[in-house]
């Protein structure tokens, strides 16, 4: 019998060395340890939310498929993080990777190591505003606002996917 298959969300971040490279990445990483890429924002410059005193942030937001059960796909998001030697110093401190699980299908979990739909993502512009990007309705859905003021788009999906697949979107492989 073959495994349920998820729909998943994720969100993206860097702020530290080349923060392009450091999406790109993780991305590359996650699609190749279970996850099958459907959709991707662009990539916004967004300023820190939080501990403000830290360089701006790259963040993006990602619409994928997987097999891997919530607690796998939040242990292949640390494994992302920690392939850029993410190193914890402070709370919402400067990161070289953050892999945020932002929504998974229909799910509501409270679980101690995992908070799904992510419990601050309703208030945040650099998560709401990638994710309204892809997916205006999922935003209705959740009952969420399409936040996205103060965030710069810098590159554009259309380009983020020509890097991820190789291919011109609208010919050859449909993401
Ligand atoms: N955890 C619980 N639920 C989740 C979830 N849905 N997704 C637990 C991911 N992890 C989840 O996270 C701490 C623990 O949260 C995990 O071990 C997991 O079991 P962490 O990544 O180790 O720590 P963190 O990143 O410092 O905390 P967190 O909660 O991810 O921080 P936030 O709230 O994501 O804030 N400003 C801008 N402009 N852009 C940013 O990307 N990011 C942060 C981080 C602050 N300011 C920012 C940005
Ligand atoms: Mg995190």
């Amino acid at each position: 019998m073959s495994e349920p298959i998820h729909d998943v969300w994720l969100s993206l971040g860097s702020n530290l060395g080349d923060r392009y490279e450091h999406l790109m990445g993780g991305l590359a990483f996650l699609l190749a340890n279970g996850l099958e890429l459907r959709n991707c924002s662009g990539i916004y410059e967004t300023e820190p939310v939080g501990y403000t005193e830290q360089p701006s942030f790259y963040n993006m937001a990602v619409h994928c498929r997987t097999s891997l059960e919530p607690l796998a796909l939040l242990e292949i998001c640390r494994q992302a993080e920690k392939a850029y030697k993410r190193q914890r110093t402070l709370r919402w401190g400067p990161r070289t990777l953050d892999v945020d699980i932002l929504l998974i299908d229909d799910l509501i979990i409270d679980w101690p190591e995992l908070t799904v739909p992510h419990s601050r993502m309703a208030e945040r512009a650099f998560v709401l505003g990638p994710l309204g990007e892809m997916d205006r309705d999922l935003l209705a859905k959740w009952n969420l606002p399409w936040i996205h003021e103060g965030i710069v788009l810098k590159i554009a999906a259309a380009d983020v996917k020509m890097n991820i697949t190789g291919e011109i979107e609208g010919q050859g492989k449909d993401i």
